[in-house]
């Protein structure tokens, strides 16, 4: 792959509305990207391997519980630095970016909002270093869009939980320590419940053949007479609600990750058409090409101004459900028609290893697809609108 030249595109100066820590949190993402998931990640994807080599460096730049309060491991910075270490990541890979959302909104999360004060304890520091990582489990093979239709259960068995049932389609499954998984119990109502690794019944098969999030590991959760003891139940919400609240910070993260992408893609880009010479001048002097790179820049700019607004709600607890899928749709479908754009102006080029464009977009349709489909956000900014739900 080729050495990595990335340039942060801010047209509109966005960075004077920054703060001086806010700028620190992403000069410190930015380059350990460059100096540890650049020079590997195209082999890591090639391979389809996810690079285990860098959790620990994911860590030390804050990317597993970036808004964590510091006494349980977390980096205890705002929704804006949150949002910035996800923009940096997901500029080197969307896969990597991934293992980070789960970690921190997916599985940190829901321990710090719904779990006791000995769960907390227990893991978070863990899962801030690293030392362990987590996995989510929602989707099911027949309930992807509807998760409220949920099959996975648990029994009261008096000195534990009887866990049965499997989840598919789950990031960071195949090594993953531990599982928070959402099941019914027997009145149908959703609790979360944390799995570890070793229980017995309990196993994480690797999902193969993916075209997409090549570097990140995709598998299964598969529960047999899982027993789990009880002190493993998050008590503090349930419903499908507490799993839709882990979603809002997730996709809120992406919304920030696709920008990253999209600048990746963009920077790339528009040094490639200025080097390229066809009909005897560079390819950046003719129109249609310049047509491509003033609307990625201009669809670059809008996305970056809606994260930050979004943010600046996020810090005041006031963004909304329906403003974050506004916010994930818009953004992840920006990044890919920018990918796609910028792969046709690479020509052959656009195709190979060589550069990381192609690898974007083929994750972009992952990232278009989980967290919520393209259609489902619209649905969600629908019925917020209306006031009538559409998706049934
Ligand atoms: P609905 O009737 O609308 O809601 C059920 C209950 O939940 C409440 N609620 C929320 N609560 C907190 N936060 C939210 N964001 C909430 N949204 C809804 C709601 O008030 C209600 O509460 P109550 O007390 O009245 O029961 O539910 P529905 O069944 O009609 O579904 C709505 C729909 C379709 C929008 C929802 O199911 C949905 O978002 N589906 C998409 C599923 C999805 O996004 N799955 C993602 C799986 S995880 C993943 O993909 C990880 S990828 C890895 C990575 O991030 O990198
Ligand atoms: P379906 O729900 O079957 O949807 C198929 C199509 O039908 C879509 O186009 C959809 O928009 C459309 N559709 C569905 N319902 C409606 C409707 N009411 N109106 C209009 N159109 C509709 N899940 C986890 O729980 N944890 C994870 O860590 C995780 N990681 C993932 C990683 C990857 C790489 C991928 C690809 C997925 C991951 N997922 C994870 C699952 C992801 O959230 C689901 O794939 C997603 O929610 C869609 O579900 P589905 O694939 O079953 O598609």
């Amino acid at each position: 792959m080729k050495p990595d030249l990335f340039q942060a595109p801010d047209y509109y100066q966005i960075d004077d509305l920054l703060s001086d820590e806010h700028k620190m949190v992403r000069t410190a993402a930015r380059d350990w990207v460059k100096k540890e998931v650049s020079p590997i990640i195209e082999d890591a994807a090639q391979k389809a391997e996810f690079p285990k080599s860098i959790i620990k460096g994911l860590a030390e730049i804050g990317a597993f519980g970036p808004y964590i309060p510091a006494e349980y491991g977390g980096a205890g910075l705002d929704q804006i630095s949150y949002g910035l270490i996800m923009q940096e990541i997901e500029r080197g890979d969307s896969g990597v970016r991934s293992t980070a959302s789960v970690q921190s909104s997916l599985v940190m999360y829901p321990i710090f909002k719904y779990g006791t004060e000995e769960q907390r304890q227990k893991y978070l520091p863990k899962l801030a270093s690293g030392e362990w990582m987590g996995s989510f489990g929602l989707t099911e093979p027949d309930h992807g869009s509807n998760p409220g239709g949920m099959t996975t259960n648990y029994k009261d068995m008096g000195d534990h939980y009887l866990l049965n049932g499997a989840k598919m389609w789950i990031s960071n499954s195949p090594f993953c320590d531990v599982a928070v998984v959402w099941a019914k119990n027997e009145e149908g109502r959703i609790h979360g419940l944390i799995v570890e690794r070793g229980m017995e019944g309990f196993s994480t098969p690797e999902t193969h053949n993916k075209w997409s999030l090549r570097a990140s590991a995709t598998g299964e959760l598969i529960f047999q007479d899982v027993k789990v003891p009880k002190e493993n139940l998050l008590p503090n919400k349930s419903g499908l609600g507490a799993p839709l609240g882990c979603l809002d910070s997730a996709r809120y993260g992406i919304s920030w990750g696709a920008i990253g992408a999209a600048m990746d893609c963009y920077d790339t880009a528009l040094r490639y058409a200025k080097e390229r010479i066809q009909f005897g001048k560079p390819i950046a002097s003719f129109q249609l090409q310049q047509k491509k790179l003033a609307e990625m820049i201009t669809e670059i700019t809008k996305a970056q101004l809606m994260a930050l607004r979004l943010g600046q709600l996020k810090n005041e607890d006031r963004a909304t459900t329906a403003q974050i899928s506004m916010a994930k749709r818009n953004n992840v479908e920006m990044a890919i028609n920018i990918a796609r754009e910028a792969r046709q102006m690479l020509g052959g080029m656009g195709i190979t290893g060589e550069y990381s464009i192609m690898r974007h977009m083929m994750n972009l349709e992952s990232v278009i697809t989980y967290e919520g489909t393209h259609d489902i956000h619209l649905l969600i900014t629908g019925a917020d609108i209306t006031g009538i739900p559409a998706f049934k």
